[in-house]
């Protein structure tokens, strides 16, 4: 559903609520196949305070990769659902939690004919009410050993759930790590997780982050459009390290997060691309082949531990520790400082026509708009140069944001500054877009507004 009216990022959000750290909570997914006791996990202490994540070493990443590579040679070239290589990569990925204090267990289901495997991992301690989970499915296509798509995702995670227990950090909220089957099957795994919770299990997750494809040779770095909060924490990791983002569009539906969205769980994820080409605005600003695919071997037999981008790989995991470190703390990074609405609507613009608006409707800001308000824009267009963008204060005044011109670059993807101090802020504020030149089409994707 995406909000006409303007959302604020809730101050007090599910992910930011304040949690007291707790006994281990009965935390284990339903449907347990074997519940395997732990080695003594370290003696739970106080609730750290918020620590900041560690880095996460890429050569740990890697060696998991090499060991998926590794499966998938002993095991008939792949580690697909139903095959000997899925259990085994499951093994390995156990194998390396339980040693390190996890309680794990083996969810099972059938898929096709074929029993399939998920692996739930709970780090003893934090709020059992309060579980903020991580998750990649770790099953391949069957026609290769799958090491970007998705032994990527599923390493990045592991390393984290690693690095938590390496540091012996002890969040204020519950953490959940998890490794799904069969989804490339349609999202069986993730879904059969979802649909064995309690409606109170699942009330209990403040929020889950899907982590699919994050080390595509030509990488893109695309945030998912989903829970504000956690998109946030995730787009301010690489916003720190002055590494653009784009919101990821296509995602919807395409991986794990949708098991959970669709039960109303929040949600987000990381995204470095799948087939689609990179066009010559994301080559500019993220480097890589433009007219190339993100990955070219996605879903083939060439996805093997050469199909990799180190930087993005590397890039990803460290905003995933980033992202389980901050959203476990109970206190997380605070919002933005000011307040933000959004709207995510799609807008069409018309090529060569009238202007298209998209409204967000502004409340409980007291006063005027300061000096600085914050117009964030995100707009798809094949030809900048023919668009001319405004700000629409809610009596009708407009600011010029933009003029047409001759830049034949991509998309308008920005924050302006403008001095709007003079317009109360509560209202219906619009943004108004025109394609004054025929041919190239674009649509608003998304804008904001922050007080
Ligand atoms: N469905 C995933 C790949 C994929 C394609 N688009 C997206 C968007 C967001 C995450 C993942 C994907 C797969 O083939 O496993
Ligand atoms: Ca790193
Ligand atoms: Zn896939
Ligand atoms: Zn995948």
């Amino acid at each position: 559903m995406l909000a006409h009216v303007g959302r604020r990022l809730p101050r007090r959000s599910p992910l930011y609520r304040a949690a007291l750290g707790a006994g281990l909570a009965g935390a284990l997914a339903a449907g347990l196949l074997t519940a395997t006791t732990a080695t003594a996990a370290p003696t739970p202490t106080e609730p750290t305070a918020q620590a900041a994540a560690p880095d996460i070493p890429l050569a740990n990443v890697k060696a998991h990769l090499s060991q998926f590579q590794a499966i998938a040679q002993a095991n008939g070239g792949n580690r697909a659902h139903g095959r000997p290589g899925y259990r085994a990569s499951l093994d390995y990925v156990k194998g390396k939690l339980d040693a390190a204090g996890y309680t794990t267990s083996v969810q099972q289901f059938t898929s096709n004919g074929s029993t399939g495997y998920n692996l739930i991992a709970d780090w003893p301690g934090g709020d059992p009410d309060a579980v903020v989970m991580a998750g990649a499915h770790l099953d391949s296509v069957s026609s290769g050993a799958g090491i970007n798509d998705n032994g990527s995702g599923s390493a990045a995670v592991l390393e984290t759930a690693l690095a938590v227990a390496r540091t012996g950090y002890r969040p204020d909220k519950h953490l959940r790590f998890a490794w799904w089957g069969a989804e490339e099957l349609g999202l069986v795994g993730s879904r059969f997780y979802v649909n064995s919770l309690s409606s109170a299990q699942r009330a209990d997750i403040d929020g889950y982050l899907n982590f699919d494809m994050v080390g595509s040779p030509n990488a893109g770095y695309f945030v998912y459009d989903d829970d504000p909060v956690i998109e946030a924490v995730l787009k301010d990791w690489f916003t720190a390290r002055g590494i653009p983002t784009e919101i990821e569009t296509e995602g919807d539906g395409r991986s794990d997060h949708a098991s959970f969205k669709n039960a109303g769980i929040p949600v987000g994820g990381l995204f470095t691309g799948a087939g689609r080409t990179k066009t010559t605005a994301q080559a500019r600003k993220w480097g890589g082949t433009a007219g190339v695919p993100f990955d070219r071997c996605y879903h083939s037999s060439c996805d093997t531990t050469a199909n990799i981008n180190d930087t993005a790989l590397d890039r990803n995991a460290d905003a995933t520790a980033h992202a389980m470190w901050t959203l476990s703390s109970g206190t997380g990074t605070p919002p933005p400082d000011g307040r933000t609405f959004e709207n995510t609507a799609d807008v069409t613009v018309p090529d060569g026509g009238p202007a298209a608006e998209s409204p967000i409707t502004v409340t409980g800001v007291p006063g005027n708009a300061p000096a600085d308000l914050k117009v964030g824009v995100d707009i798809r267009h094949t030809y900048r140069g023919d668009l001319v963008i405004d700000l629409v204060a809610p009596d009708g005044s407009a600011y010029r944001l933009k003029d047409s011109g001759w830049d034949s670059g991509d998309d308008v993807i920005t924050t302006y500054t403008v001095d709007a101090s003079s317009e109360p802020a509560d209202g219906t504020w619009k943004l108004r877009v025109q394609d004054v030149h025929r041919y190239d089409s674009g649509h608003i994707g998304a804008w904001s507004l922050t007080f």
